[in-house]
Order: C-alpha cells, then structure tokens, then sequence
C-alpha cells in the first residue's frame, strides 16, 4: 500500500463520529477528578544533562535535558500516565510557542501545501479503521472537512462525544470554524485542523521536528519532579489562571474566566521556567510517538513489551485507529471532563485527523547531541 495514501485520506475519527461510536477518540473520562494527593516527591529538582549550547536558535529556547520521573502515580490520574517511571532525555530546543498560524501560511505560500482537512476522504482507505462490516458512509460526508467543537446548549452525557463534536464540511486551518470563519484577527493563534502528516510536512520545511513523548513532558515540567500542575500543585494559584482552559460546565456552558472561549493568541499566559508558553492549554500538541496506553506499564515491567513488528498503538476504547500521542490538554479541558491540563496527561489522537483544539509545536537537536539519550 502507498504509505502517503494510506496516510493521507483516512479518517477515523470522522466515522466514529458520525457513526456515534462514543468512545475512545477523546478518551477522556468524566469519572476522573484532580489527584487526592501531593505526589511532590524529594528529589524535586531535576539534574540537567547538556548545557545551551553557544549559537540560539531564533523562537527557540534550550530544554537541557536529563533523567526525570515521568508518569505519575496519583490515585485519581488515568491508568494510562501510570506508573510514573525515570527517563532521560538529551538536550534539545523547543519553539516557545505553539506554531501558529502566520508561520503556518507562510509555509503553505512557500509550498503550495494541501492539509489532511482539505482533502476528499478515500473511503476504501477509511474504512481499514473501522469495525468490520462498517457501511459506507454517505459522500457527502466524504467531502473535505474536519471536527468543530459545537458546544450543546444543554448538559449532555458525558459518555458521547458527538453531542459537542461536529463533523464540518469545509472546515480546516483556514477556516478553523467551518467554512464561514476566517483567521482574520487569529493570525497569532495556534494552527489547528493540522493532522500528524501536514505536522511533519511543516517540520521538514522549517527544518525541524516533532518533540517525542518524552521530551515534550520534561520540557512542561520545567525542571522540577512530581508536580501535579507544570506551574506548582494548584490549577489557579491564588485565583490565577496559567493556561487557557474550560471553566464552567463543560461542554455547554464555557465561562471563560480565563479571558478566552476558544484558543488564545500563544504566549497569552506565563511561560514555565524554561521559557515555553502555551505547554498546558491552548491547543493540545502533538508527539512523534504512537499511543500506546500501556506505555508506561510496559516500562515498569507490568505490562508484555511490544516486540518488533507488533502494533505500535494500543488502546481499548479505539482498538481500530491508529494513534499519536498527544500531551497538554487545550482550552477544552474542564474540572468535570477531561482534566488533562497536567504534564502527566497523554491521549491517542487518529493520526489521520486534525480538529479545532489540536496544535503542535517542533524542537531541534543540537548540533553536538552529547549524550544520545534520545535514540
Ligand atoms: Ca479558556
Ligand atoms: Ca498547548
């Protein structure tokens, strides 16, 4: 099979949506609430690997790297951030913001690039991620398009995504609302609509590439161990927001105390310590690795490894996608649904697939990558 076509038009996300296969593309669970405990542990401070190098990298800032507890143990965290395991990472750089979508026009001017969104989906491709037996979907649902956030007027179960999910012909980075919005006034917001394949098109043009799992959340973690939050052990310090976040009753009543409903032009709130803007909130961000609920577990020993050759994503309530993982949460991410404001926090996202509160943002190694931790 072409690999670019296989990449290129399938859509999972879509079908699951308009098929109202309720679980798993978001696989937040309403049942989940902050973390009971202070995991805080001693060894707060995290022991840097590679010193910045001379030469700066314009829009970027250093992550020095080294050995970090990732993961978390706390009780009320999802299964799959758990156990919190050591890894090590090398120094790299970071943009410090969100790519947005100014940079992103001019990659396409540059180019000519087409995205994922704006794109006709293949149904005899498509269909390769869905249950067996799955009926065509109607074309014009096949047309280009991507998933809006349409948020209900009334409370809705929290167990059905479709209720605040919208498949939206002529949706996509341009048109980030539908077909009738614009970036007029947005050009300093995150890109979204961006699937994994127009991420890396971005990154092989500017020179660049997707963080890993692991470099993205020792990056928001800003050199410190087992906070709950990347800022300390409070969402809102002194009644301080930190991130663009829910806040209300998600999804159909969004207060947006936080100054923003949707996304928030990048490097709107504090940056960690590090210098990153936008790692938590904002718009969720994406990883160059698969999603693999048992990551962690497997890691830690609890779980088989993935031998080579095995199916690289594993999740039980999307068993058919396949899944990258993606870290940060975004301006979605609410008290009572999906709490994944957390550097802990980790989700599959279709790989096929972009929507209106998923972003990215690249990294760069270092001419001399001393200690090669990252292979
Ligand atoms: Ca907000
Ligand atoms: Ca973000």
């Amino acid at each position: 099979m072409d690999s670019n076509s296989y990449i290129s038009t399938m859509k999972s996300s879509v079908a699951f949506i308009l098929f109202g296969f309720t679980l798993g593309l978001f696989s937040c669970n309403s049942s989940s609430t902050h973390p009971a405990s202070n995991s805080t542990t001693v060894d707060q401070i995290i022991k840097f690997a590679d010193p910045e190098p001379p030469v700066k990298e314009q829009g970027m800032v250093w992550i020095p790297g080294g050995e970090f507890i990732m993961g978390t143990n706390e009780a009320d965290a999802y299964e799959a951030e758990k156990p919190a395991v050591n890894v090590k990472v090398s120094g790299f750089w970071m943009d410090a913001t969100e790519v947005t979508n100014a940079q992103f026009e001019e990659f396409v001017k540059a180019t000519g690039y087409v995205t994922v969104a704006e794109r006709t989906i293949d149904w005899e491709e498509l269909k390769k991620q869905l249950p067996p037996g799955t009926p065509k979907l109607d074309e014009s649902a096949l047309q280009p398009g991507s998933l809006v956030f349409t948020p209900p007027s009334q409370p809705v179960p929290l167990t059905d995504i479709s209720q605040w999910w919208t498949w939206t012909p002529g949706a996509n980075w341009r048109h980030p609302e539908g077909p009738e919005s614009n970036l007029q006034g947005k050009e300093n917001h995150p890109v979204v609509h961006i699937a994994f394949e127009d991420a890396e098109a971005y990154a092989k043009w500017v020179g660049k590439r997707l963080p890993t799992e692991f470099e993205w959340e020792f990056a928001a973690r800003g050199g410190v161990n087992g906070k709950r939050f990347a800022w300390g052990d409070e969402l809102t310090p002194e009644g301080k927001f930190l991130a663009n976040t829910f806040q209300g009753n998600f999804p159909n009543r969004n207060e947006g105390a936080d100054g923003y409903l949707g996304t928030s032009p990048v490097s709107s709130f504090p940056a960690n310590s590090f210098g990153l803007y936008d790692m938590i909130g904002n718009v969720w961000e994406l990883t160059s690795d698969w999603y693999d609920a048992l990551k962690f577990a497997r890691i830690a020993g609890h779980a088989p490894k993935l031998d080579a050759g095995m199916n690289p994503c594993y999740n039980p309530n999307n068993p058919y996608a396949m899944e990258r993982v993606i870290k940060g949460g975004s301006f979605l991410c609410a008290p009572n649904y999906c709490v994944n404001y957390r550097p802990s926090a980790r989700q599959g996202h279709a790989f096929d697939s972009g929507t209106s509160n998923v972003g990215f943002r690249l990294v760069k190694d270092p001419v001399d990558n001393k200690l090669g931790l990252n292979q």
